[in-house]
């Protein structure tokens, strides 16, 4: 039980025994320290004003910050980590953080697959050896019309994409997420009649985009369970539900994937799903949104606020068929 003051117990002490050693033997993570001066000259990362670690999680160092960052004030750790969507573990949203607290998200194989030269299966460590760390500090926007503004770390999906060397047949990738109900309680059932495993999909033009990412990591550690731990998707146009968690197979394809939320309900959610307040949810509004940990709603922007971004990848296109 955590109580009292536990940033002063070292984390070896708590974390668990196979993780720590997981962790220590990667230059990149550093273990929890204790203080937050200490924290920040380790990370050597002062200038990002971290906010203190959660107990216990190891945290990542040599991190770059982005200039596709958003300079808006961020949610805080303590909003952004218990208030999930995530229905392989429930579809409540405060449940996950704690159906999901012994879930072991490593060791991890990620399989890249399909369409490409350069195909394979790899630990999620080995996986991301090869990219470069950057903080993203990016709004999300959950098509229920909250949002957030989270620190996520992670590197360019367009790296992954490049390395995997897609054949010219590819011109999608889909993004399948862990079909194991021992592990993750919320797959003993399908509520609402949803498929499992989760399935996303990207247009390759999408997939490449520089904002879009792979997230192993927010606010300076890495991803809690909750999130999505090890590894998932980020897409800071569309809304959250394209954001897949807990990736085990990126496929390179040449037709358009089956996607779990566009399958279960092709009118009220489309394979694009980008923000869009002039599309509205059948059963709701799409104009504004809570911002979480504020009071006044506020209005939601076309393309999540990166219209100048991306604007351009569905030139031609009539967003109100396309949604
Ligand atoms: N595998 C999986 N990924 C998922 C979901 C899910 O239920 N399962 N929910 C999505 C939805 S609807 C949202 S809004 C975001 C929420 O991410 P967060 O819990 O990190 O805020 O995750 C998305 N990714
Ligand atoms: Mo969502």
């Amino acid at each position: 039980m955590l109580i009292g003051r536990p940033h002063q117990i070292p984390s070896s002490e708590i974390t668990p025994e196979r993780l720590y050693r997981a962790f220590m033997d990667r230059r990149r993570f550093l273990k929890t320290v204790a203080g937050v001066g200490a924290a920040a000259s380790v990370y050597g990362l002062a200038d990002l004003a971290l906010p203190f670690p959660a107990f216990g999680a190891p945290s990542f160092t040599g991190v770059r910050r982005s200039p596709l960052s958003t300079d808006e004030a961020q949610t805080s750790f303590r909003n952004v980590t218990p208030y999930n969507n995530y229905f392989e573990f429930s579809t409540e949203k405060d449940a996950p953080a704690t159906l999901a607290k012994d879930f072991q998200p490593r060791p991890w194989p990620v399989a890249i697959e399909g369409e490409v030269a350069n195909p394979g299966v790899y630990d999620v460590d080995e996986l991301i050896k090869p990219y470069t760390l950057e903080e993203r500090v990016y709004r999300l926007r959950c098509v229920e019309a909250w949002s957030m503004v989270v620190p996520w770390i992670g590197f360019p999906l367009a790296d992954l994409v490049k390395r995997s060397r897609p054949t010219g047949k590819a011109r999608f990738v889909e993004f399948v997420g862990l079909h194991d109900p021992t592990r993750m309680p919320g797959q003993h059932s399908r509520p609402m009649g949803l498929e499992w495993p989760y399935r996303e999909g990207l247009r390759l033009d999408e997939a490449m985009h520089p904002l879009t990412i792979l997230a192993v990591g927010l606010y300076g550690q890495v991803l809690p369970n909750q999130n999505g731990a090890p590894i998932r998707l980020i897409v800071p146009w569309k809304y959250g539900f394209k954001s897949i968690k807990a990736i085990t197979k990126i496929r390179f394809v040449d037709t358009q994937p089956a996607t779990t939320w566009s399958s279960y309900a092709p009118r009220e959610y489309g394979f694009y799903a980008n923000v869009n307040p002039t599309v509205d949810h059948p059963r709701w509004s799409q104009s504004n949104e809570r911002r979480i940990g504020e009071f006044f709603r506020r209005n939601t922007l076309p393309f999540n606020g990166y219209m100048d971004q991306v604007a351009s990848l569905y030139s031609g296109m009539d967003l109100h068929v396309h949604y």
